[in-house]
Formats: C-alpha cells, structure tokens, sequence
C-alpha cells in the first residue's frame, strides 16, 4: 500500500491535487481540515473546540485531532493508499504519523510539496473565499496561516528531505500541469 504525503502552503494546491490523485489511483483522501471541519458541521463539543482555532487560522492542538487521523488510518488498511492532506503540520505531528504508521506495519512511500509564492496563493484563496463559504478563507486568517506555515510546516520539509523521500513540485501551473508533474515524478504512470 502507498503512503503519500502532500505538503504546500495555504492555497497551494494540496486538498485540490490530493483529490484528483485519490481519484484516479482509487488511494483514500484523507484531509486533516476536511476532517476537522465535518467535526465542526456536525456540532459537538468537539467541533466548538476545533472551530475557534480554524476560524485564528492556527494549528488544531493534537489532542483534537491525532484520534481522527488515527481511526481513519485503521479504517482503510484494505486500500491501494493512502494520501495525507494537510497532516503532518508539525514536527510533532511528523512523529505521531511516524508511530501511527509503524504500529499499522506501514512506511511512507513519499512526500511531496508543492510550491508556491504567497502572493499568488493569497489570490487564490481570496477567489475561493468567495464561494466557499469557509471563515478562514479572509486576508487577515489567511495572512496568519501563512506565519504558522513558516514557523511549523515548513521546518518539517527537512526531516524528510533527509530522509530521502521529499520531491519538490511546482505548484504555480495549471491544475492539469501540476498533476502531471506529479504523476511523472511519483512514478505513477
Ligand atoms: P486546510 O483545510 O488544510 O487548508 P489549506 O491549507 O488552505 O489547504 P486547502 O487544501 O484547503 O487548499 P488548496 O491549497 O488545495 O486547513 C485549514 C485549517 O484547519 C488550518 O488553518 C488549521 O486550523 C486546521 N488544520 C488542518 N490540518 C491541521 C493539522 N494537521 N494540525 C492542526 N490543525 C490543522 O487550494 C486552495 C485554492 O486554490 C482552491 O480554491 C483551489 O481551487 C485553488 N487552486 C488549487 N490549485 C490551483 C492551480 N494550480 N491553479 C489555480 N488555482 C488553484
């Protein structure tokens, strides 16, 4: 089974590249904010919780969300792969996917992240703003999601840079430009 990781900054392009991956390989898409934000429509207690970081646009504390990441792990052993979307987002998180996937006897396969300037992905993200309804998606959240991408994302691009398993993709291009980098230099094809 793959185990791939897609990491990128906000607006980068990952949920959008990870569903298309999903869907033509038939991998599970499993998305920490998507995740997180069916938590939060559902209504519960731990939905409030989850809602008053993603509305900051800061890190939901792991305490919230490694159980979600966890169960849906163990809930699709039986599939081809694996894509992570959004998870890890910091070094800690980078451990505890590490623990989780050895304890379910699996290894990543790859990382890959998608690159992108800040200006560009704010355009992007403003657009969507429009549409989709989503509160973090304002110049101001997005703005600090941008701080916490630098300060704890980013750093983590390292760990699996030497590790050997970190491929650099351009996310600037076209939706369709981007997936076919992607699937050349997964060696997918
Ligand atoms: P996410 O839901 O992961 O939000 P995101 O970083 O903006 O990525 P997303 O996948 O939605 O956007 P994409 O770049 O694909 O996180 C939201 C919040 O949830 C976080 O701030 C945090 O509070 C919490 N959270 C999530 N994961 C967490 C974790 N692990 N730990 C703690 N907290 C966590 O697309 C953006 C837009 O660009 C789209 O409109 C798309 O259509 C467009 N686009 C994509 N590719 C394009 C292209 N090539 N050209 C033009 N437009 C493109």
């Amino acid at each position: 089974m793959k185990t791939i990781i897609i990491f990128g900054s906000p607006g980068a392009g990952k949920g959008t590249q990870a569903k298309l991956l999903a869907k033509k390989y038939n991998f599970i898409h499993l998305s920490s904010g998507d995740l997180l934000r069916e938590e939060v429509s559902s209504g519960t207690i731990l939905g409030k919780k989850i809602k008053k970081y993603q509305d900051e646009g800061i890190l939901v504390p792991n305490e919230l969300l490694t159980e979600l990441i966890e169960v849906n792990v163990k809930n699709n052993l039986n599939s081809s792969g694996l894509i992570f979307d959004g998870y890890p987002r910091s070094i800690e998180q980078a451990n505890i996917l590490n623990n989780i996937l050895s304890k379910n006897n699996l290894e990543l396969t790859t990382a890959l992240t998608l690159n992108i300037e800040e200006e560009e992905a704010l355009k992007r993200l403003l657009l969507r703003g429009k549409t989709s309804g989503r509160s973090d998606d304002n110049e101001k959240v997005i703005k600090k999601r941008f701080q916490v991408y630098y300060k704890e994302t980013k750093p983590i691009l390292n760990y699996y840079q030497e590790k050997n398993k970190l491929i650099n993709i351009s996310g600037k291009n076209s939706v369709e430009t981007v997936q076919k980098e992607i699937i050349t230099k997964l060696n997918l094809l």
